[in-house]
C-alpha cells in the first residue's frame, strides 16, 4: 500500500532572518526526508509556514517601529525566499495570518472547552495605568527578586539567570514607556494539561523515539500542570468571549500545522482533501524540529489534539535535532557572528550549503559549521570525489565510446564485486534517510562516489585505449572482431555510467540540482525527483543512450575567499 506522510518543519517565527542553524534543525533534514520518500513513491505532503502572532512579535515590530503586520509582511517574504535558495521545496508555506487559522483555532478551544479541559482563574496581573492596558511578560522589567539586577526581564533576571513570574518583581515599570505598573487581578484561561498526564505517558511508552526527545518528553510528563493559554494583546487570535485577550503563541502555532493543511487543500481545489492527512489513521505525522519545541511537540500540542473530538493524528515520529553552532559559538546576528546569506548565494550554490549541512547535521549532539570545513568539504569532497568520478567517466565515455552508452562485457571478479558493493551502498543509503540519518546517509553518497574513483582507477581503462589505439593502427581496417579490450573498456565505461545513475538517484534528496544535472548528462530528459526509486535501481540504463557533454558540477574554492569570509567574521564591517 502506498505510504501516505504528513511531514511538517517548526514554523518559523516571522521577526528574524533564518539561518544555517535553523536550516540544519529542522528544514534541511525534512526537506531531504520528504524528497525520499517522495522518490520511494509515497503519498507526501510537506509544510510549514510562518508563526506570525506572540507578543515577541508584537514587541520586535514595535520595537523596529513596524506595526506586527508590517514585521510579519517583511520576514515572511524574506524567509520564505530563503527556503526557496536552500532548495526546500514545501508543498505548501502558510502563515498563521492567513484568515482560515483563526476559526480552526477557535474551534480547537471550544473543543477543548465543551470537554472541560479549560479553567478560568482571575489573578493579579501588571497593569499599566498610563497606557491603560495589562502588560504580557515581555512588556515588563523591574528589579530582580533574587539578586536586585534592576533591568530583570519580566520572566527572568540576565543577571543571576533567575527565572520568575512577571508579578514577582520589585518596582515593575513598562518596557516601552517605563512607567510604574500596579497588580490588577485580571481573568485568564488555563488548559488543564495535568488531566493529560496519563494518557499521555502511556502513548509516549510505546514510541521508540530518539534517546533526548522521548527521555525530555518523558521528564516533562509527570509534571504537567494547568498552563495559561490566553495573553493581554492586541495581536494573535482573539480569544473568543474575551475582548481584550488573545491566545498565547503556542497555543495556536501548532494548530498551524493543521490550517496550512487546510489552506493547502483549498488551494488544490479539494478542501477536503487536508483531512485525508489529518484524520486518517493510516496516514503518519512527522514533526522535524529543534531540540528547544520537544515539550510543544511530544505533550502540548498531542495534549490539544487528544482533546478533539475529531480523530486528529498524533505525531508517529519526532525528529527533534540538536543545535548546529557557527565556528564554535551560537549563531548571532548582532554580534556578526554569522553567515551573510545573500553573500553567500552569490558565491556558492545551495547544494555545496545543503551537502555540507547534512555532513554536520547536528542529529546525535550539537554540530558545527565553520569556514574551513566548508572549504575542505566542498573542494576535496564534492568536487575531489563526487564532481571527479563523474566528470572522468563522462569525458572517458565521450571520446572512446562516441558519448553513448557501451553494451558491457563479460564481467570479471572485480566488475561484479563493484555491482555488489553500489547495490549495498544503494540499500544502506536507503536505510540512513528513512531512519532520519541524515548524517550517515551524505557520508554514504560520498562513499559511492569514492568507490566508483576506486573501480575506476583499479580497472584502467586508459590502458585498454592505448592498446586498441596501438592495434588499431598496425591492424588497420581488418579489425572487425571486438577485442578483448574493447570489451574489457566497455565494460567498465558500462559499469561506471550505472554507478554514477545510482548516484543521481541516492543523492538527489541532498543534492537536488547537482543530481538533476547528473541525470541529464546520463542522456536522460525527465526529472530524477519525479523518478521511482526501485525502478531507477532495477533499470539498466538503455544501451546505445546518448550522453552529454560533460560541464563540471561544482567550482572549486579558493581558500583565500574563504580567509576572507573568516576575517570578516565578529567584525563591524560586515554587512547587517
Ligand atoms: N515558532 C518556535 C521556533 O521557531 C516556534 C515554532 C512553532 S512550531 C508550531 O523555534
Ligand atoms: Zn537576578
Amino acid at each position: 500500500m502506498r505510504e501516505t506522510i504528513l511531514i511538517t518543519s517548526a514554523l518559523p517565527y516571522a521577526n528574524g532572518e533564518l539561518h544555517f542553524g535553523h536550516i540544519a534543525g529542522a528544514y534541511l533534514p525534512a526537506d531531504c526526508y520528504a524528497r525520499y520518500k517522495r522518490l520511494m513513491g509515497a503519498d507526501v505532503l510537506y509544510l510549514c509556514g510562518s508563526d506570525e502572532y506572540g507578543i515577541a512579535i508584537a514587541l520586535s515590530a514595535e520595537l523596529a517601529g513596524r506595526t506586527p503586520k508590517q514585521q510579519v509582511d517583511l520576514f515572511h517574504e524574506i524567509n520564505q525566499k530563503l527556503f526557496a535558495k536552500f532548495g526546500i521545496a514545501f508543498d505548501h508555506y502558510s502563515r498563521t495570518t492567513w484568515p482560515g487559522h483563526i476559526p480552526i483555532v477557535q474551534e480547537f478551544f471550544r473543543e477543548l472547552q465543551t470537554k472541560g479541559f479549560i479553567e478560568e482563574r482571575t489573578e493579579p496581573h501588571l497593569y499599566s495605568e498610563q497606557e491603560k492596558r495589562f502588560l504580557a511578560d515581555r512588556y515588563c522589567v523591574g528589579t530582580c527578586p533574587k539578586c536586585g539586577f534592576t533591568e530583570a526581564r519580566g520572566d527572568e533576571c540576565p543577571k543571576c539567570a533567575a527565572s520568575f513570574e512577571a508579578t514577582d518583581l520589585k518596582n515593575p515599570r513598562s518596557k516601552m514607556s517605563g512607567a510604574p505598573l500596579t497588580l490588577r487581578p485580571s481573568t485568564h484561561l488555563y488548559l488543564r494539561f495535568d488531566l493529560f498526564r496519563e494518557k499521555l505517558s502511556e502513548w509516549l511508552t510505546k514510541k521508540n523515539w530518539k534517546e533526548n526527545v522521548l527521555h525530555l518528553a518523558m521528564s516533562y510528563v509527570q509534571d504537567l500542570k494547568a498552563r495559561a493559554i490566553t495573553r493581554d494583546s492586541e495581536w494573535g487570535v482573539p480569544v473568543p468571549g474575551m475582548p481584550d485577550k488573545v491566545f498565547y503563541v503556542w497555543f495556536d502555532a501548532p494548530i498551524g500545522y493543521v490550517s496550512a493543511a487546510q489552506e493547502w487543500a483549498e488551494k488544490t481545489g479539494d478542501k477536503e482533501r487536508w483531512k485525508h492527512y489529518w484524520l486518517n489513521p493510516d496516514a503518519k505525522l512527522i514533526h522535524f524540529i529543534g531540540k528547544d519545541n520537544i515539550p510543544f511537540h511530544t505533550l502540548f500540542f498531542p495534549a490539544m489534539l487528544m482533546g478533539q473530538s475529531e480523530p486528529y493524528k498524533l505525531p508517529d515520529e519526532v525528529p527533534a535535532n540538536e543545535f548546529l553552532l557557527f565556528e564554535g559559538r551560537k549563531f548571532s546576528k548582532s554580534d556578526h557572528w554569522t553567515v551573510d546569506l545573500e553573500s553567500f548565494f552569490a558565491k556558492y550554490s545551495a547544494d555545496q550549503a545543503r551537502y555540507v549541512l547534512a555532513a554536520n547535521a547536528p542529529e546525535t549532539g550539537d554540530a558545527d559549521f565553520g569556514w574551513r570545513d566548508f572549504l575542505l568539504r566542498c573542494n576535496g569532497e564534492l568536487l575531489g570525489k563526487l564532481g571527479n568520478f563523474v566528470h572522468r567517466v563522462l569525458t572517458f565515455a565521450k571520446t572512446h565510446c562516441a558519448s553513448r552508452v557501451p553494451v558491457q562485457g563479460v564481467l570479471e571478479e572485480k566488475d561484479r564485486q563493484f555491482l555488489q558493493t553500489i547495490d549495498t551502498l544503494t540499500e544502506a543509503i536507503s536505510l540512513a534517510y528513512s531512519s532520519f540519518h541524515l548524517r550517515r546517509a551524505a557520508q554514504l553518497v560520498m562513499e559511492m562516489a569514492q568507490t566508483g574513483n576506486v573501480y575506476f582507477d583499479e580497472k584502467k581503462p586508459w590502458i585498454a585505449a592505448k592498446r586498441m589505439r596501438m592495434l588499431a593502427e598496425t591492424a588497420g581496417e581488418a579489425l572487425t572482431e571486438e577485442s578483448v579490450d574493447a570489451s574489457s573498456l566497455k565494460t567498465t565505461i558500462a559499469l561506471s555510467l550505472f554507478a554514477i545513475c545510482r548516484l543521481s538517484l541516492v543523492a538527489s534528496p541532498i543534492l537536488p540540482a547537482s543530481a538533476q544535472k547528473i541525470w541529464e548528462m546520463l542522456g536522460f530528459s525527465t526529472s530524477i525527483a519525479q523518478e521511482n526509486w526501485l525502478a531507477v535501481c532495477q533499470n539498466s540504463l538503455p544501451i546505445g543512450q546518448v550522453l552529454l557533454e560533460p560541464t563540471p558540477l561544482f567550482r572549486k574554492i579558493e581558500p583565500e575567499e574563504i580567509e576572507e569570509e573568516v576575517s570578516k567574521l565578529g567584525s563591524e564591517s560586515r554587512p547587517t
